[in-house]
């Protein structure tokens, strides 16, 4: 069995390493040299727990090599990105160059699977047109199927291995040969439907916790506004058996959350109301924490403490953090950013960012960051410190005579 993976990111180096650790030969493939170089060293670009080590034993067992261009293969796997357009329209190029570099390798009895989040209909009019070009039919010769991931960043490689997948085959035939391959390494369950249900699927899991994210952030609004804590309000609520608010935050950062929603709007239109308020929603939490920055701290330097989208990870794609210093040294004040993850350019060290500064915010809920107490803080003057995502002890601060601002706290 040999497989040829397109697009070696986030999700395409896992799916890879992992299939050749359970003895399938893989030949990753991506456009960007220093990549596959890398991995052709055994070396890996990605922060993911344990994928550095998967992939060596992977190159070091000769399952493992990458390349530029593809070669030919049993099935071909592709899970190269689909960014939003400035339209908010999903970029297919990437789908369909990546289809168009296998035509040439393509042979009877193969199997071509997409795994990039695409909109409703794109494997059946978009993707299964460009492999007809070969010559060979998608209802008789190869076979095609929609599989998306689930995994989380931060715990890519168990989620791969235990999730349950969704498996929508362009024909029967195309479901059945994708679940024969998955299975050589995924515990988890596999559930067969046709591709467009599994388009549909993984754009309405990611809406849903979209919408749900929307739904804490506008309580996070209205507890402000009557003197409630938010915080407060949501775990009193959770105690009913049928409820579970998510948490407020400085709006929804990464690349499927706060992507795969306008998907959704863009192919159906006004149908989409809710998912479209909800993007809103989730897309004025930076302007809304600047509004708590202003209305609490003198004007000058903040330090943005957090510019991953999550805790514990490196990846700052479509970070609420970055929007808000975009917001700030429009209106003239001097964010400074600092992670302890991430390692952009412009990135200082805890110590470095909060010195001198009028105001500290906590943008990411990072393990490290829930350790902070007020002497952390010790010896900057008039600082006042905003935590977005509740992870301070309020009480330490309030003892230490420092002024802790808590967002959807209207308590403050
Ligand atoms: N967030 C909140 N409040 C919450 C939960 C999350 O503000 O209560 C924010 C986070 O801080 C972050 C954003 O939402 O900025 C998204 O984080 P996340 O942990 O909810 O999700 P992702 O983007 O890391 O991964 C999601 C997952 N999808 C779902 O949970 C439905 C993952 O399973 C998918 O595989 C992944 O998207 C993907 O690749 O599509």
């Amino acid at each position: 069995m040999k497989i040829c993976i397109l697009g070696l990111g986030y999700i395409g180096l896992p799916t890879a390493a992992m299939f050749a650790n359970y003895g399938v030969k893989v030949l990753g493939v991506d456009v960007k040299e220093n990549v596959v170089e890398a991995l052709n060293r055994g070396k890996v670009l990605i922060e993911e727990p344990d994928l550095k080590a998967l992939v060596h034993s992977a190159v070091e067992k000769g399952n493992l090599r990458a390349s530029t261009e593809p070669g030919p293969a049993d099935a071909f796997i592709i899970c190269v990105p689909t960014p939003l357009t400035e339209k908010k329209s999903a970029e297919l190029s990437y789908v369909k160059s990546a289809a168009e570099s296998i035509l040439p390798h393509l042979k009877k009895g193969n199997l071509i699977i997409l795994e990039s989040t695409v909109p409703p209909g794109t494997t059946t009019d978009v993707l299964v047109p460009i492999l007809q070009r070969s010559g060979l039919s998608c209802k008789e010769d190869i076979s095609v199927a929609f599989c998306p991931e689930r995994v989380m960043p931060g715990r890519i490689l168990h989620e791969l291995v235990h999730n349950d997948r969704v498996i929508g085959g362009y024909t029967r035939k195309g479901s059945d040969m994708a679940v024969d391959l998955y299975r050589s390494f995924v515990k988890g369950e596999l559930f067969i439907t046709d591709a467009t249900t599994a388009e549909f699927v993984k754009l309405a899991e990611n809406t849903y916790r979209d919408v749900n994210i929307a739904l804490a952030n506008e309580y996070a609004k209205m507890c402000q506004d009557c003197s409630i804590d938010v915080w407060e309000m949501t775990e009193l609520a959770n105690r009913h058996p049928r409820v579970e608010i998510l948490r407020p935050g400085p709006g929804v950062g990464g690349h499927c959350i706060a992507i795969d929603p306008w998907y959704l709007v863009d192919t159906f239109g006004k149908t989409a109301k809710l998912i479209k308020a909800s993007r809103d929603v989730n897309d004025s939490m930076p302007e809304h924490v600047f509004h708590l920055i202003e209305k609490h701290s003198r004007k000058g330097k903040v330090a943005l403490l957090g510019t991953a989208y999550k805790a514990d990870v490196d990846d700052d794609r479509e970070s609420p953090s970055l929007i808000l210093a975009g917001i700030l040294k429009e209106k003239g004040w001097e964010p400074v950013l600092s992670d302890p993850f991430v390692k952009s350019e412009g990135i200082v060290p805890f110590k470095e960012a909060v010195s001198k500064a009028k105001c500290a915010v906590i943008l990411t809920d990072h393990s490290t960051y829930k350790n902070l107490g007020p002497e952390d803080f010790e010896g900057v003057d008039g600082i006042v410190v905003i935590d977005t995502r509740n992870v301070l002890d309020a009480h330490a601060f309030e003892k230490a005579g420092i002024t802790l601002v808590r967002l959807g706290n209207g308590k403050n």
